[in-house]
């Protein structure tokens, strides 16, 4: 696989891996510079938040992206949650934005996103089902972009497709304007949903431009979460 991007900072070095551990370890381990990026065709140890594991066969997209540190690692996540959904969106499905990382269609999951800060730099790793088997284990919670629309992708158009939106995204971020983003997000995002946050439960009420979610409980009382796993409710 050789993408031929139409970028200036994202992917202007490309390692392509057949197969490794996991992108983002991958990433840990070279010499890092902003931009560079990491594509597997296949993880034997992908992962999750919280040491969770990542299914990550063939077929599916496993990207790493090394950007500079930013003070604030969740304005990334939301920036890179906007970049896939777009880049979904370009192939007619329309996706929800759940609050901190995920990609979903119809409630499954289609696409988590782990940004990990390591010394100077953020690592931002992607994974999107495209036309990887869903394993029975995670089945109810799960699906993929070939069985939302019943035919095969080109993993190549869609990452080059991914990484041009994820540098569009970029180069506004830098450019100051994560407003802009955070507000797309909200657009697209569980907003409005009743939700369940580790012990907190309420109406996802608003994002702060730091990326904490902000929970209205039944008693009116504001919550700010910064990290956690979220339960929609209904
Ligand atoms: C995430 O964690 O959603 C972040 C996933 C990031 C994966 C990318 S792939 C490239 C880069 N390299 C890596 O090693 N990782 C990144 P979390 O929110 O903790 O969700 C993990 C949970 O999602 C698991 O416990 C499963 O329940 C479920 N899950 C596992 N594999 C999945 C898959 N392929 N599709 C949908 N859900 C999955």
């Amino acid at each position: 696989m050789q993408l031929n991007l139409k970028t200036s900072i994202i992917g202007k070095k490309i390692f392509y891996l057949k197969k490794v551990n996991s992108t983002n370890e991958f990433a840990k381990k070279i010499e890092k510079e902003e931009g560079i990026v990491i594509i597997a065709e296949k993880q034997t140890k992908g992962k999750g938040r919280l040491n969770r594991k990542w299914e990550s066969n063939f077929g599916g997209v496993y990207i790493s992206i090394i950007l500079n540190k930013e003070k604030n690692v969740q304005r990334i996540t939301l920036m890179s949650a906007v970049a896939v959904e777009k880049t979904i969106r370009n192939y007619g499905v329309k996706t929800l934005i759940k609050w901190p990382n995920d990609i979903l269609f119809n409630e499954k999951k289609l696409c988590g996103i782990l940004c990990e800060l390591v010394d100077d730099f953020v690592i931002v790793g992607i994974g999107v089902n495209l036309n990887n088997k869903i394993s029975e284990g995670i089945r109810e919670k799960a699906t993929s972009l070939k069985e939302i629309l019943g035919k095969k992708f080109d993993i190549k158009e869609f990452s080059q497709s991914l990484l041009e939106n994820f540098e569009k995204e970029y180069l506004k971020f830098k450019d100051g304007k994560f407003n802009e983003i955070l507000q797309y997000w909200k657009e697209k995002s569980i907003l409005r949903r009743k939700v369940k946050v580790d012990e907190v439960e309420g109406i996802a009420y608003d994002v702060d431009e730091d990326g904490k979610l902000i929970v209205k409980n039944e008693k009116g009382e504001i919550k700010k979460i910064i990290a956690g796993d979220c339960i929609l409710l209904n």
